[in-house]
Formats: C-alpha cells, sequence, structure tokens
C-alpha cells in the first residue's frame, strides 16, 4: 500500500476524535494539500470520513470492500498482518506467500485475495474462493522452536483460534478434525498448514484459511453446496470482511504465542472442548472406512479413537467421514 496512506490512516485510527489537517501534515512530513488529496483517495476507496471545519478528520466508517488500507485500519495485532498485501484476484494465496516467504518475507506477511482462480485443499482438492464473498488468505510464520514433525499442531491451534473468534456470534461452532470448522455440521472454513522445512529445521510455514462469509445458499459452488455453509446463511446477517480478517487475525496471533510459549498442552484441552462429534461413534476412512468412537486428540496432536473391539487408536493421517 501507498505507505503515506497507511500512516495517515494508523494515524487517524489511534486517535479518538479529530485530527486537524496541519497535524496530520506534520506528522506525515507531507503538506497540507497531499493530506486532503490522500483523504480523497481513501474516499474514493469506500472510507467514509467526516472533514470539519477547524475541527479536522475522523473516519467514521471503513468500506465494505477490501483493500490494504481497510484491511489494516484498527488492526490490533503486534505482528500478524502489520505487513499485508492485498491483491484482487490470484491463483491461490498459498503460492504468492510461497514465493514471498522464500524471498524473506517476515514473520507474520498476510497475503489476502478477494479471490482465487485456483484455490486449494489438502492433497491438491479445490477450494471454491469466491470474488468478494469470503475470506482467503495465508500468513507466513517462522517459528524457531518448533520441530518439523509438531506443524501439523499449528493446523489445531488455528483452529482453536478461529472457534473461539466465532463463539461471539449467535453460531455453534465445531472443530472437524484435522483442519475443519463446522457450524450446524456444515463446512465454514478450512485451514491448510503447508511447511518447508530444511532437515530438523522448519524453514517457514504458510497458514492458509479459506471462511465462507457473506455467500447465500446460491452463491456456494454447486459441488459444495450440501455441505458448506457461510456466516451469511447461518446468521442471517452480512458481514465487513475487514473486521472479521481483523478479529481473526487477533485471535490468531494470541493463540500462536501461547503455542509457542506454553506448547500444545493447554490448546489441547480447548480443541477437545470444541471437537465436532467429541465422544460419539464416527466413520474414519484411513486405508479403510471403519467405525471408531472419537475420544480426543494426543499430546502431539494425532486423533484419538476407540474401535468397536474397544482398542485406542491414535491417527495421524485420516478422514473423518462421519
Ligand atoms: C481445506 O482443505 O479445507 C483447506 C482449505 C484452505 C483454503 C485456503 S484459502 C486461502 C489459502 N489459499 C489456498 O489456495 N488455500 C488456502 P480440505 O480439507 O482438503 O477440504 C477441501 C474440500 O472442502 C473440497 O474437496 C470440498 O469438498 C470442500 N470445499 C471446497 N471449497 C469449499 C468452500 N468454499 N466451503 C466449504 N467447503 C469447501
Amino acid at each position: 500500500m501507498e505507505s503515506t496512506r497507511k500512516q495517515l490512516i494508523d494515524f487517524l485510527s489511534n486517535h479518538q476524535g479529530y485530527v486537524s489537517g496541519q497535524e496530520l501534515s506534520e506528522q506525515l512530513n507531507i503538506s497540507r494539500s497531499a493530506v486532503w488529496k490522500h483523504m480523497n483517495h481513501l474516499k474514493k476507496e469506500g472510507y467514509q470520513i467526516e472533514g470539519i471545519t477547524n475541527k479536522g478528520y475522523r473516519i467514521i466508517e471503513i468500506p465494505n470492500q477490501m483493500n490494504e488500507s481497510s484491511l489494516q485500519w484498527n488492526l490490533q495485532t503486534k505482528w500478524l498482518g502489520q505487513s499485508l498485501i492485498y491483491k484482487e484476484s490470484v491463483r491461490s494465496t498459498q503460492l504468492v506467500a510461497h514465493d514471498l516467504a522464500r524471498k524473506d518475507a517476515k514473520q507474520g506477511s498476510v497475503i489476502v485475495a478477494g479471490e482465487q482462480t485456483s484455490g486449494r485443499g489438502r492433497m491438491r482438492r479445490h477450494w471454491d474462493s469466491k470474488a468478494g464473498l469470503g475470506l482467503w488468505f495465508s500468513s507466513i510464520l517462522r517459528p524457531d522452536n518448533i520441530e518439523p514433525k509438531d506443524a501439523s499442531q499449528l493446523t489445531l491451534v488455528a483452529a482453536v483460534a478461529i472457534a473461539q473468534y466465532l463463539e461471539k456470534f449467535p453460531v455453534d461452532v465445531k472443530i472437524k478434525w484435522p483442519n475443519d470448522l463446522f457450524l450446524n455440521g456444515k463446512k465454514l472454513a478450512g485451514i491448510l498448514t503447508e511447511m518447508q522445512a530444511e532437515q530438523d529445521a522448519i524453514q517457514y510455514i504458510v497458514l492458509g484459511i479459506g471462511m465462507n462469509i457473506n455467500h447465500t445458499q446460491d452463491d456456494l459452488h454447486e459441488t459444495v453446496k450440501e455441505k458448506a455453509t457461510s456466516l451469511l446463511i447461518e446468521t442471517g446477517e452480512s458481514f465487513n470482511l475487514n473486521e472479521v480478517l481483523n478479529g481473526l487475525l487477533m485471535n490468531i496471533e494470541r493463540k500462536y504465542e501461547l503455542f509457542i510459549e506454553e506448547g500444545f498442552h493447554e490448546i489441547k484441552h480447548e480443541w477437545e472442548q470444541l471437537a465436532y462429534k467429541m465422544g460419539e461413534w464416527i466413520i474414519v476412512k484411513t486405508h479403510k472406512e471403519w467405525q471408531a468412537q472419537l475420544i480426543g486428540i494426543h499430546e502431539d496432536g494425532a486423533l484419538k479413537v476407540r474401535d468397536t473391539d474397544g482398542q485406542q487408536h491414535e491417527l495421524y493421517s485420516a478422514e473423518i467421514l462421519w
């Protein structure tokens, strides 16, 4: 983003009430007419800015459309998303993030897209990412005290962070192991954790999150209509994508820090409280499909189930069918 405009938004966001044109021009080291030009640009981007003679400017409302400045408006994180790129359309934010990470993008860099033309899930499955209706974003993380074998725990950490954010809405959110967020038995969001590691050290992780927000039933792709949902479908309300991203990044940053500082132990319990079909009999798919009772997750993130003979299993790679 134009760095002056970002500074302008940061400055206005961090001030209660009005800020005079004079003060803005001094703080940003630009002329008063440059301040005025930037204000006009922001208005074109959809910001509602009030300007009162002898008082100054204040932001009343951010646009419901995403762009770099609206996404960073009021972003209270310490590092996650403080470096943020917005692209109208990309093949996949994962691809862009990998590219940036290889070029040394710093920890916490986030790439958000309006739409993805080739969004992906695990095992190269397709992820439907319609323009302007959901959040499709990838974060670059560089955890230096995590071993590659534990990187998959990050999916569970992010799932808890997202679920706890969603708890503020009137929805009953559940996490389906390992990477799905479910509302009402349907998939609202998915997480894709991809790692680049060398020998025993993680170079970087790209944490990709896709969440359906303002989709009506008709907006959902034919192939997922029956099993997917959106925040709009579940609550009847539409949401400002900027605000939802802001809240998600806050929660993910906090949980990530807890994970790095304290390990997975604490989060494991939170995960189990949020687990979809906890204690119930489910059908899991490994090399075959079989019936099992979901009893929790292991300290390392594996799924713990009991089979019909009462024997316990820890599953590292499996799919809960239902
Ligand atoms: C996932 O994979 O759930 C991970 C999805 C991650 C998407 C994000 S968006 C930002 C970043 N950039 C990317 O390119 N990807 C990440 P998986 O568990 O494999 O689930 C994929 C399955 O979910 C598909 O096979 C469909 O059945 C279903 N699906 C596809 N699009 C969906 C959608 N929009 N909502 C709900 N379900 C969907």
